[in-house]
This record gives C-alpha cells, structure tokens and sequence, in this order.
C-alpha cells in the first residue's frame, strides 16, 4: 500500500435489525430478542440477528429459529422488516456521504470512507464525529474502526464491537494483527482454516513466517493475498459509487408538519452543519438545492446557482429558504428535509485565482 494513501474508517452497525427494532419497541431493551426470516415459519424459520443479550446465550445470525429456542426457550421472536431497515440504511448513507469523501456502502449496515488527503487528528476527529451523529441523530449504536487499508479497518472495527471505536495508527499495523487468528481476517471461512491449520497456521504471525508459494500452493492468488496482509500490506480498495460532487445533509422533522418555523428552523440548522463541512474540507459552492420529502414519501426539489463562489453560511440559508418557500403547502404535512451544495471548487484555488 503507498504511504500517500489515507486512513479508512469502517463503521458497522450494532446489531442492526435488531436495534431499528428497539427504537420501536423500547420495551424490549435488556430483553434478549431476535429478529427473524419474514416469510417462514418458527419451523422453517432462520435467526437474522439476535441483540447481544441474546448472543449471551449463544443465539446468533443464521442459526434455525427452532435452535434458537433451544437456547432460550422465552426468547422475543420479531419478523424482519427489510423496507424499514433500508430507510434508516438510506439515512445513514446519506449522512455519510455529506462528509464529501469516497464512501463505499459495504452492505446494508457497513460503510467504509476513504480520507485520504486529511491529517491523522482530523481522521480521529471526524470519526467520532460520526460515531455522535448516528447515536444522537438516529438513537443507533455502531463501532468504527480506523486503520490505513479497509481490511485492517475492518478488522478493527470487528475486534472493537459492540459499541467500540478503534484507531490503529499505521505504525502500529502489525503489532494489532500478528496476535489475530486467521479466521479474524473478513473472507477466511472455515474452509480456509482448515486448509491452514493443516500447515500449523493459526495465527496472522504463523502466516507471515510462511512460505508464500506453499500458500499459493494451497489457496490460489488468495494465499498470496492473506500473505500480504500478514505483513501489512491492504490491497482492498473502497469501491465508491459516489463522486464528491455535493454535499449536503438531510434530516427527519421531529414529527410530520407543514409550520414554516418549524420547518426553517431545521432548515437553518442544516444549512449550517452543511457549510461547516464546505469549510472543514476547504471547499466553495456555487449551487444550492433544498429537498422536502412529504409524508407520504413523494419528494421534491429544488436547485438554484449563484453567480459566485461561496462557503457561507448565511447566504446558504437565505438562498435555501427562498426555495423551499414554494413547497410548503397548507394541507401537506412535510416529513424530512434536505440541504446541498454543488458545483464545488478548492478555496485554494480561488486564492490562486485572486
Ligand atoms: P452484521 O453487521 O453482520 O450483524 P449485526 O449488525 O446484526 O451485528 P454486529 O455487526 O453488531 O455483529 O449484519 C447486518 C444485518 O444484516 C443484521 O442485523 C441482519 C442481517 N443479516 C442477515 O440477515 N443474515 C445474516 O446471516 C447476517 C450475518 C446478517
Ligand atoms: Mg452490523
């Protein structure tokens, strides 16, 4: 991996079917429960995910629902409700990109953000940042991991769980990972293991003191792959879907109105947190759009471009009010709100420019 590259930080939800569950049904808090497949039955029926106090009990992802009762005979049974946890996935995504870096959507509950270009403090910073904003703004737990490659991220992330943040600075790389077991690296399966135990390799040390063509021998370009991560070197790179053309963020209202105040009240706040990103990755924008999605999820907006470069806040909140003016209408209750800017450029630049 080339020193230039940045740190990745790796954030996965906790238990994440299971803790949108607890946000509608708090009484369920310190109670073991599972979330479960929709569609079959108790005896067909699998384990999604189980809360952590349920995992106490050994309850855990794919296990049969029958199994799982074995386990912990009172054990609360929920069936999944995948729209739902899309919706607050699409939340935390969108959040996520409004920081304006590469972003790749692992999966339904796993981000992985490319900084590179920012130094280590602001790394830190930014991730915590991120960990306070899902767990104030969405009332979610999650863990994040920092490591300079997304596998060693990852990993961090994994080995903090639940509720943990873990920053591996780069110098110190092989010292986290040498006492791991293999298994600890995403994509080592039982299989793999097993083939590897086969040679005395249990640890990611025991992989790094082996000899690389027994391993290609063994596992293909795989071998060669975990070789050399057991030496520090993280290959995987984030595969982003998004470009940092915009930035922006957007947020549910408290409860459905369609009260101007209240809905530029939150208006401002946004308009603000978005500016503070501009300024912090010291960028300028020229154009504004407001979005507004309606109770009933139909969403519309609205863009304008100024005829200058910008990091205002002020200016951003006058523009975007001026927009959003027109889709708030007396018998449409609004349910979420949004601000962004676009058509970026490097303040550095415009120095150079003036
Ligand atoms: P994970 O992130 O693997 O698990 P988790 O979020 O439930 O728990 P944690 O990260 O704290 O260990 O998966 C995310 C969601 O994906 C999970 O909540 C439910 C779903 N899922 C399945 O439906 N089947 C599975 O086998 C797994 C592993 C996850
Ligand atoms: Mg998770």
């Amino acid at each position: 991996m080339a020193a230039k590259e940045g740190y990745i930080i790796y954030i996965d939800m906790d238990s994440f079917f299971a803790s949108c569950e607890l946000l509608r049904h708090p009484d369920l808090k310190e109670k073991p429960f599972a979330v479960v497949t929709k569609s079959a039955d108790k005896f067909r029926g699998v384990v999604q995910t189980a809360n952590y106090s349920a995992r106490k009990f050994g309850i855990h992802s794919g296990m049969p629902i029958m199994k799982a009762l074995q386990l912990y005979p009172n054990l609360y049974c929920i069936k999944a409700d995948h729209d739902y946890y899309e919706e607050i996935s699409d939340e935390i995504s969108d959040m996520l990109k409004s920081y304006g870096f590469e972003i790749e959507m692992v999966s339904i509950d796993e981000a992985a953000i490319d900084t590179t270009g920012l130094e280590e403090s602001k790394v830190v910073e930014i991730a915590k940042d991120i960990k306070r904003k899902i767990f104030e703004g969405l009332k979610l737990p999650c863990t994040i991991g920092i490591a300079k490659g997304k596998t060693f991220a990852k990993m961090a992330c994994d080995s903090a769980k639940p509720n943990g943040f873990l920053f591996i600075k780069a110098d110190e790389t092989l010292d986290f990972i040498s006492y791991k077991r293999v298994s600890d690296i995403p994509g080592v399966g039982k299989k793999t293991e097993e083939k590897l135990a086969n040679l005395n390799i249990y640890y990611i040390r025991d992989l790094k003191n082996a000899n690389v063509q027994a391993l290609v021998g063994l596992l293909g370009e795989y071998g060669s792959k975990i070789y050399n991560l057991s030496n520090g070197i993280d290959e995987e790179k984030i595969v982003s879907d998004w470009v940092t053309l915009s930035v922006g963020r957007e947020k549910n209202l408290n409860e459905d109105t369609n009260d101007t105040s209240v809905i530029m009240a939150k208006l401002k706040e946004l308009s603000n947190d978005t500016a503070d990103m501009i300024k912090s990755t010291k960028k300028l924008y020229k154009s504004i759009t407001v979005k507004v999605r309606y109770f009933d999820f139909n969403t519309k907006i609205k863009t304008k471009t100024l005829s200058y470069y910008t990091d205002s806040a002020d200016v951003l909140y006058s523009e975007a009010s001026e927009l959003i003016k027109p889709l708030i209408k007396d018998n449409i209750m609004v349910r979420r709100v949004g601000v962004r800017v676009s058509t970026l450029m490097d303040s550095s630049h415009q120095q150079k420019l003036f």
